[in-house]
Parts: C-alpha cells; sequence; structure tokens
C-alpha cells in the first residue's frame, strides 16, 4: 500500500512523496505522479530517506552525557529523568533572566509544527530570540527592497511560457530540480536557456549557453545589461512611468558600468553581454530564475536586487512566463502570531550567522542552549569558535536530533526526534504555490518524540498557561488556515487533510507585480539604486583564491551526511574543485589532498583539478559532517562572522583563501 507525505528536506520543491509500508515499515519512497511540480519523481536525497529512517545510528532513547563536551559519551536515561532535568535547569537559570535561555533551530524540517511551534515556548520563557539570518535573509530583504513585502513570484507552472530563461546563481538541475520538466517543456516551445554561474555544473550542460562569471561580480553584470538597454531606449516605458519610482538614480547607477568594464570584472565577452541585454529587452517573455548563491557575499543584497529589477526594467511581469523568481514563500499568509507566538518587544536578538560571538557573551551570557532541525557545529560560520564556545563547561545544551551529529557531541542531554514519517505536519513551499499536509505513515522509533511534544511537556513542567502551548499539530494546522487571506481562501484543514495537497488560491493567471509593488505606493524602488560593492578582503599574495561552497548533489546541507550509499557516490570524502591554472600556481595535483587556509582557520580536502570553477575560485561542494572529513574539521573553520550588506545574511561566499599542496 502505498501512503503519501511530504518530503521535509530544505529544498524549494518541497515534494509529495508515495511510501510503501510493508509490516509496519518504510521500504520505498517515490515522487507522488499526482502532484503537478513533483511530477512522480524523487530526488536522489530522497528516494533513499528510508535507508535514514531505519540507520542503525538512529537516536532511540533520551541521553545524559558522561565525557568530556565533544567527545560525545553518553549513557541512556528515562524521558522523565530528561524533561525533569531540563525543566529544573532551566527554572534556575532563568531565576536571572530569561534571555540566558537561546534556541538554535532551522530548517532540518521546513515542517511548520515540528519547526516553528518550538518558538511559542521560547517566546512564552522570554527567551532570547534568533534571527533566522542563515540563508534566505540577504534574499529576501533585497527582494523586498524592490517589490515591497512578501516574497512572490513567476509561478513555476507558467515557466513553459518563457521564450528566454536565464538561471542566474543557481544550480536548479541539483537545487531545485523539480523546474526542470517545465525548463524542457519551456525549450520545447522555442525557449533559450542561458546559465550564469562560477562553477560550471549540469545545469551549464543543460543550458544552451554558460557564462562563467566572477564570483561577487553580479551586480556590475546586471547594471551593465541595464545600462544597455536604457541607451536603446528598450526599457518599458509605461510600465516604468505608472509602477516604477528612482529610475533616474537607477540609470546614473547603470552609466558607472559600460560593457568594458563590468566585461573586466566579471571576465566575461562585452559583446555578448550587449547582445543578449538586447534580447532580454525585446523579448516580452523573458523569465530570471534565480538562487541564492550571489547573496552568500557582503555585496549580495545589492547584487540580487540589480538583477531583479531586470523584468521590471524591461515589463516583463505583465507578460505570460514573464517575470523572476527566487522564492515563493511569501504566498502562504498562514496565520502565525498565536501558533507560533510572537517576540517579546526588547527582548534581546542573536544573529544565527554570531553564533560563536553570542557564545562568548560576558555580559549576560548564554546559559542555556536548546538546538534542534539544526546542526550548527558543521554549518554555523567561523565554527572553531562555535565549538569552543558548545565546550563551555557552564553551558547547559540540549540538542534534539535523529542522529548524533557533530552538535550533539556537545550535548548535555540529546533527545531522539522522530522523522516526517512519524509525525504530523503542514508544509509550505519557497518554489511553488501548494500548501500540504501530512499524517505520520509509521509509529515512532523506539522512544522517539515529536519536538513539539517535548516542548508541550517542558511547558507543563515549568507551568507555562499561554493556550497555544498545548496544540496539537492539527490544532496548529487549524489555526495556521484560520485567516481571512484570499490566498488562503477554500483551503481548510478537511479539504488538506483528504486532498493532501492544494494550490493557492491566487489571481489567474498570476503575475504579482503586472500592476506594480506590493509597497502601499504600488511603486517598484529602483532607488537607492543598487550598486556593485567592493569586498572588504580582497584576494591577496596570502590568500590568493575565493572559496564558495554551493550545495553538493547527495546531501541537503548536512542532513543525509551519513547515509552510506550517498557518502560513496559522493566520492567518499569532501571534495573541493580548482581551476587548472590556480592548481599550477599553488602546485596541487588532481586527486591529491590540499591545505586550504583563511585568516579563521585551516582544513585539509581533497582537491580535484577542473574547469568546472573558474579561475580565482575554490569550490567545496556541500556540506560535509565535520567528524567524516579526513580531518575531522568543518568547512565553516573558513568562513567568518561578517554579514551582507542587506538583511543581516551570511557571508559563505565571501572568504579568502590560500591551497597548499600535502602532495597525498
Ligand atoms: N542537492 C542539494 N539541494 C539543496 C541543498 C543542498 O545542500 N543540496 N540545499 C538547499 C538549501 S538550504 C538552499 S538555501 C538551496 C540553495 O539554493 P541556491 O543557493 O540557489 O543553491 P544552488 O542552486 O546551488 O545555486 C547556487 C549557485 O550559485 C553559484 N554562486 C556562488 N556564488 C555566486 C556568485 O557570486 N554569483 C553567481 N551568479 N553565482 C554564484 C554557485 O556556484 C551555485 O551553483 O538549495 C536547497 N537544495
Ligand atoms: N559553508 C557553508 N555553510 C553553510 C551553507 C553554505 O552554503 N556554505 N549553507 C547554509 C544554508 S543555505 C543553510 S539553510 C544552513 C542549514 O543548516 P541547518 O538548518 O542546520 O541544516 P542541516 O545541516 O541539514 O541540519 C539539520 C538537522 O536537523 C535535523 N532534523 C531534521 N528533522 C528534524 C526534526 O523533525 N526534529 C529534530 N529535532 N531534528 C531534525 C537533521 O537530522 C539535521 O541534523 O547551513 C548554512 N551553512
Ligand atoms: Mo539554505
Amino acid at each position: 500500500m502505498a501512503v503519501r507525505s511530504v518530503c521535509p528536506l530544505d529544498c524549494p520543491d518541497a515534494c509529495s512523496v508515495l511510501l510503501t509500508v510493508n509490516e509496519g515499515r518504510v521500504t520505498k519512497l517515490v515522487g507522488n505522479p499526482a502532484h503537478p511540480i513533483t511530477r512522480g519523481f524523487a530526488c536522489v536525497k530522497t528516494h533513499h530517506y528510508p535507508e535514514r529512517q531505519y540507520h542503525p545510528d538512529r537516536l532511540r532513547y533520551p541521553q545524559r552525557r558522561v565525557g568530556p563536551k565533544g567527545e560525545g559519551r553518553l549513557v541512556r536515561i528515562s524521558w522523565a529523568e530528561a524533561l525533569d532535568t531540563i525543566a529544573e535547569r532551566l527554572q534556575a537559570i532563568i531565576q536571572d533572566g530569561a534571555e540566558a535561555v537561546l534556541p538554535y533551530s532551522y530548517a532540518g524540517t521546513m515542517g511548520l509544527v515540528e519547526g516553528r511551534q518550538p518558538l511559542a515556548f521560547f517566546r512564552a520563557l522570554g527567551a532570547s530570540e534568533l534571527d533566522w539570518t542563515i540563508c534566505a535573509a540577504t534574499g529576501g530583504a533585497a527582494w523586498e527592497a524592490n517589490y515591497g513585502p512578501a516574497k512572490l513570484g513567476t509561478d513555476p507552472e507558467e515557466v513553459p511560457q518563457a521564450r528566454l530563461i536565464i538561471l542566474w546563481g543557481i544550480n536548479s538541475l541539483r537545487s531545485n530540480v523539480h523546474l526542470t520538466p517545465f525548463l524542457k517543456e519551456a525549450r520545447q516551445r522555442g525557449a533559450y536557456i542561458l546559465h550564469i554561474d562560477p562553477y560550471r555544473n549540469e545545469t551549464s550542460r543543460f543550458a544552451d549557453e554558460h557564462w562563467q562569471l566572477q564570483v561577487g561580480s553580479d551586480a556590475a553584470l546586471a547594471l551593465a545589461i541595464g545600462n544597455v538597454i536604457l541607451q536603446a531606449g528598450l526599457e518599458d516605458q509605461a510600465y516604468l512611468a505608472a509602477h516604477a519610482t528612482g529610475i533616474e538614480q537607477y540609470r546614473q547607477a547603470c552609466a558607472e558600468w559600460p560593457l568594458e568594464p563590468a566585461a573586466a570584472l566579471t571576465g566575461l565577452s562585452a559583446e555578448r553581454i550587449r547582445e543578449v541585454a538586447l534580447w532580454l529587452a525585446r523579448e516580452p517573455r523573458s523569465f530570471i530564475r534565480v538562487g541564492y548563491g550571489m547573496t552568500r557575499n557582503e555585496g549580495g543584497g545589492n547584487a540580487l536586487r540589480a538583477v531583479t529589477l531586470l523584468p521590471a526594467l524591461t515589463g516583463a511581469w505583465q507578460h505570460p512566463g514573464g517575470g523572476a523568481l527566487l522564492s515563493t514563500s511569501g504566498a502562504f499568509a498562514i496565520n502565525t502570531a498565536r501558533a507560533f507566538g510572537q517576540p517579546r518587544p526588547g527582548v534581546r536578538h542573536i544573529n544565527m550567522n554570531r553564533l560563536a560571538s553570542a557564545l562568548e557573551l560576558t555580559a549576560n551570557p548564554i546559559r542555556a542552549l536548546f538546538v534542534f532541525n539544526s546542526n550548527p557545529a558543521a554549518v554555523a560560520p567561523d565554527s572553531r569558535r562555535v565549538r569552543a564556545g558548545l565546550a563551555r563547561e557552564d553551558l547547559f545544551t540540549v540538542v534534539l536530533e535523529h542522529f548524533q551529529t557533530d552538535t550533539a557531541d556537545y550535548a548535555d542531554l540529546l533527545l531522539p526526534a522522530t522523522t516526517f514519517l512519524e509525525h504530523p505536519d503542514l508544509y509550505t513551499a519557497y518554489g511553488h504555490y501548494y500548501l500540504q499536509w501530512a499524517e505520520p505513515v509509521v509509529a515512532p522509533l523506539a522512544e522517539a518524540r515529536p519536538n513539539s511534544w517535548v516542548f508541550r511537556e517542558l511547558s507543563q513542567r515549568l507551568g507555562l498557561t499561554h493556550q497555544g502551548l498545548y496544540w496539537d499539530a492539527e490544532q496548529v494546522a487549524r489555526e495556521l488556515l484560520n485567516t481571512e487571506h484570499p490566498n488562503l481562501a477554500g483551503v481548510t484543514f478537511e479539504r488538506l487533510k483528504q486532498e493532501g495537497f492544494i494550490k493557492l488560491a491566487l489571481p489567474q493567471p498570476f503575475r504579482p507585480y503586472a500592476q506594480g509593488s506590493h509597497f502601499p505606493d504600488g511603486k517598484i524602488r529602483f532607488a537607492p539604486a543598487p550598486q556593485q560593492l567592493t569586498f572588504m578582503e580582497q584576494p591577496s599574495a596570502d590568500y590568493p583564491l575565493r572559496l564558495i561552497s554551493p550545495p553538493g548533489s547527495h546531501f541537503v546541507n548536512t542532513s543525509m551526511g551519513n547515509i552510506a550509499s550517498l557518502l560513496k557516490a559522493a566520492g567518499g570524502e569532501p571534495q573541493v574543485l580548482v581551476h587548472p591554472a590556480d592548481a599550477a600556481r599553488a602546485g596541487v595535483k588532481s586527486g591529491t589532498h590540499g591545505r586550504i587556509v583563511s585568516a579563521q582557520g585551516s582544513i585539509i580536502r581533497r582537491t580535484i583539478v577542473s574547469e568546472e570553477a573558474v579561475e580565482g575560485a575554490l569550490i567545496a561542494l556541500g556540506q560535509w559532517w565535520p567528524k567524516l572529513a579526513p580531518d575531522r574539521r568543518s568547512l565553516n573553520d573558513l568562513t567568518s562572522e561578517r554579514l551582507t550588506d542587506l538583511g543581516g545574511g551570511s557571508t559563505f561566499g565571501n572568504a579568502v583563501v590560500r591551497l597548499e599542496p600535502l602532495g597525498v
């Protein structure tokens, strides 16, 4: 019998999946053919979820630390002992102020009940508020600076109508693979596809053309394209007059990027930039799918603003298949205030990219840390300092997990969490417009419990009274859907439960910016004009290369990073791509190990010499479990806590490094 569920991984596709269950065990996972985006196929990662579900290392019981922090020596305890210990410690810690408590969580599951209801517990306590900045903050802030509140974009189901498609800073065949059938359909109808990315990957090979630009040069490229269009007088003057402000400032910013300097900075052909700019302006049905890659550096917000203003300049938003897409998340107008609580006015906020510094605070220090749906020892910047913070003896750390990750090795208490196959949840998406509900498919493994259950138990022990803390998943979902917003018209819990997925009630055809922005004045903002920013750290003799770390094929962040078949398929150990000219200068041979050094730290990785890397950049593929890397170190030993220009985002694409041969 096949049972329907939803892939919970942090990915735009939010797939509907079908599970085969035999005698209470999941034996197979496939994509749901009935779902208009999933279209019957599951990606290489999700396909292997059954192997993860029954992995011998799945956590089965609550455990308490017995060795030094970081060693991960633990003994089994009961849930009652675990919960009582936590409640007791919390009660003592919050005597001196609840801001000493910090929840650290992110998108291990995209499910709203397991991902966000726990926040209500911490908000009821008055804990420090974690700002979710590690991934989408810069892109979101940039988008909203142009187009107003709520990220919306061209419906992927409209993409077959586009005739010129630019995949800009996104490896969509890897990280958004369910867009591919729509791209293919567009191509069958005559669309041309251009990929713009410093990393030559499967999307470049799929595209009709690839521009391998320098890391962090996107704003200059977009402004140069704007300049060509404005100089030719090909901007959509009627659309701009009705729906835009600041075009004169924008014109000046574009004038600073004539073709030659833009070609020099990006490493691209001036003539080809000009041709494509004119094409973009003349093709009403032009569509730009933009990813987060370009936002992962200091100038990332400006870059994303410059790129996503282009469909406004050309008026593409008005036409079938035209426009741009970063994220669809703004359309899911769920009612979160009661279900997830709200930060207390004036409460301390901690930027999650600065966990290392937060754990070093001496005034009002963090004394209790709760980690769930995240693996900060691996994914947070400057991980050497993060680990030093996690090793503090006076820090009480509770980790809710499926596995004993690098972070879990520092836990005082390690609690076994259920997976999406074992708990119900409600799912939005950031790559399409379907809302989904999934019921549990099998019983929890051993003593694994949902995050939401743990925080309900703790609420009770601490005597918290706010009603929403005690809602079960169905009550949370009903409350989230309890809104007058037109996008959710007709979307009831009963329907969702029965149908599994429902497309939001968007106006058809969905052209979110055909009539301008979602600012109160309805204008798209070209001013302040985006700029090509100069990074603080420039490549130098000591650190000649820039390091980027785009998603790998076989893991999602560090999730799935301990699955034997996927580790094998990913090459058995983490790899770094280096351009032949850079490899020659560093004296590194393909297939050998090299040391990569930044101002923050150093790691050892196998280097692959390949023109897949643009000259001047090292490309580290995917995020590995540090303890499964040859030197047991995190890639983020090399990155810094520096923030982006907009939204306080992470700068994983910012580090300058050098590569040294180890010869083995
Ligand atoms: N297989 C797989 N899929 C994933 C993930 C994963 O780890 N593995 N992670 C998921 C998550 S959390 C997220 S946020 C999304 C990530 O979503 P995205 O960040 O959109 O990731 P990618 O699609 O890999 O696109 C990023 C691309 O940007 C390129 N890039 C880096 N720097 C620059 C630059 O300065 N300019 C330009 N033009 N391009 C640049 C990278 O080489 C990469 O190919 O993917 C999700 N999907
Ligand atoms: N160098 C570098 N660092 C990066 C990035 C990069 O490109 N380069 N990308 C960044 C990005 S885009 C992101 S989004 C972050 C991602 O960072 P995280 O959100 O921390 O993602 P994961 O590493 O996948 O860790 C998620 C953890 O949640 C656990 N989990 C899953 N479901 C549940 C559940 O239901 N309950 C509980 N308790 N646990 C669960 C999984 O087992 C897993 O260990 O990493 C960032 N870090
Ligand atoms: Mo992300």
